[in-house]
């Protein structure tokens, strides 16, 4: 290897020497010669959920979840991705503001990470906080690929000031395995506050659904899993969360799912919510049970105050019962760990907001109401339009899949939406269909201004799940140039239209 390395840079040298300085860039060269501050390996191994079950995945440097890795915000770093599969590869930094050709989608331009080849890259992390990567490539009908299998990994990018004050900080990556097709699904919908729903988009949503029914077709394919896990191990299967009575832990919970909406509760405790999606909150807010759409991460402080053996699980008894939880153990406490369902409980993200006055705009001077230009979208779901899997659309286009399918070419698709550099937008999202959809926006944050009808401010993110028959209102400034891809993060939704692209004029 270490010959090849040398035969590489003599050519690059000679070929230096005849061609001149103006062939070849300086920077390129030295980044030959420089170790990479992060190497990372995308291959097939072997990755042991439980006693006898060991699946077979695409992971991040043989493990699961990939490795954590820690940036200094502002300090700028070189990673290598290798592939060691036969498929392209797309590593996407998700909730960082990085230029279009690092950040991780074919459809901004970003070159796909070749099969059995590799390229590196030289990125300035940030904003702080928490953060992940995760494979950005269609997966299709494939259930191998994309983020089906074990393609994800946390990033903590520290702020150049330190805030926390905690005696332990853990990275907890919730994350199914051994996906099915199933002809509809059972994700929970009765979770969300408000619950208000929109008449209109109830009614076109509903009439639609009917008429394909009626019309003979079967419900559109969903996703199902036989394992759910915590960091890779299944519920009892993994070390346990090791504690001492009156230590304040520090848990940073992504939902690495492909597809999944997650909960989670940890009897006779809770969880003071000090950041979402890696951002602080206004302050911090005290919850019994948490949820988490796909790609959404919370940061929660836990005292620990009650000493036992407890299990941190999904509300979900079936999903609990395959995996998805850890065991939480006080230290000098034995015994079987203990579940207890958390008092009744409604998600609303307004909670974790500034709250806004009724009737008054929900505006911070910054955003004063004549500044915003407002987009909307509409999305809408075609019954298993396609080979039996729903079609999505947003404002009645369904995303070209041929564009980010695994051609290995990386033409940017036709952007839809156009930005002005410094402007302040906010987006419209009304959801005419009955399943939640967690919408993600690529290389920017934006903040929650109206969720079900109400207002509030200071909640700042890069996905939020818009409930089913719902409308909610997210704001943002465009101030980072460059094509920007918008999508839900349901892996079969994205896969099956649900995205869409901005540019910069
Ligand atoms: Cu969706």
């Amino acid at each position: 290897m270490s010959a090849n390395f040398r035969s590489r840079r003599d050519l690059l040298k000679t070929a230096g020497s005849i061609a001149g300085a103006v062939l070849l860039n300086p920077r390129n060269l030295l980044s030959q010669q420089t170790p990479a501050d992060y190497t990372l390996t995308i291959a097939t191994s072997p990755i042991e959920l439980a006693k006898d079950r060991i699946v077979s995945v695409t992971t991040y440097n043989g493990q699961f979840p990939g490795p954590l890795l820690r940036f200094q915000e502002g300090k700028p770093v070189t990673v290598e991705v290798h592939n060691n599969t036969d498929t392209p590869e797309q590593l996407h930094w998700h909730g960082q503001f990085l230029p279009a050709d690092v950040d991780g989608a074919a459809e901004e331009g970003s070159p796909f990470i070749p099969p059995r080849g590799s390229r590196r890259i030289t990125f300035t992390p940030g904003p702080s906080g928490f953060r992940f990567y995760h494979s950005h490539v269609r997966a299709g009908a494939n259930l191998a690929n994309g983020q089906y299998g074990g393609l994800v990994g946390p990033v903590y990018i520290e702020p150049r000031q330190n805030p926390g004050h905690y005696d332990q900080e853990i990275f907890l990556t919730l994350k199914e395995f051994q996906p099915t097709l199933s002809r509809g699904g059972d994700m929970a919908m009765d979770f969300l506050a408000p619950a208000a729903t929109v008449p209109s988009l109830k009614q076109s949503g509903e009439s639609k659904m009917k008429a394909s029914l009626a019309a003979g077709h079967p419900h559109g394919y969903e996703v199902g899993y036989e394992s759910f896990t915590i960091n890779g191990r299944m519920l009892g299967h993994g070390d346990p969360i090791r504690v001492k009575t009156g230590q304040r832990v520090l848990f940073h919970i992504l939902n690495g799912s492909a597809t999944e909406i997650r909960s989670l509760a940890l009897p006779g405790h809770t969880f003071e919510v000090v950041a979402m999606d890696g951002n602080p909150l206004p302050k911090p807010v005290r919850v019994p049970v948490l949820w988490l759409g796909t790609a959404e991460r919370l940061s929660v402080l836990v005292e620990m105050n009650h000493p036992g053996v407890w299990i941190l699980g999904d509300l979900a008894n079936d999903d609990r019962h395959h995996g998805m939880g850890i065991v939480v153990e006080y230290a000098n406490h034995t015994g079987k760990p203990l579940w207890l369902p958390p008092p009744p409980f409604k998600w609303n993200y307004a909670r974790f907001g500034n709250p806004v006055a009724p009737g008054k705009p929900n505006q911070t001077p910054l955003l004063a109401q004549e500044r915003i230009e407002v987009i909307d979208m509409l999305f809408e779901k075609q019954n298993a339009a396609l080979d039996g899997f729903n079609q999505w659309t947003i404002n009645g286009q369904a995303f070209p899949s041929e564009m980010s399918a695994m051609s290995g070419t990386s033409d940017p698709a036709t952007p839809q939406f156009h930005l002005r550099e410094g402007r302040r937008y906010r987006i419209r999202m009304k959801n005419a269909s009955d399943d939640i959809h967690p919408i993600h926006l690529h290389r920017h944050t934006f903040e929650l201004t109206r969720i079900a009808g109400q207002a509030t401010s200071g909640i700042l993110k890069d996905v939020v799940m818009v409930g089913g028959y719902q409308e909610i209102e997210i704001d943002f400034t465009a101030n980072n140039p460059g094509l920007t891809l918008f999508h839900c993060h349901q892996q079969l939704h994205m896969d099956f239209g649900f995205m869409t692209l901005f540019d910069y004029l």
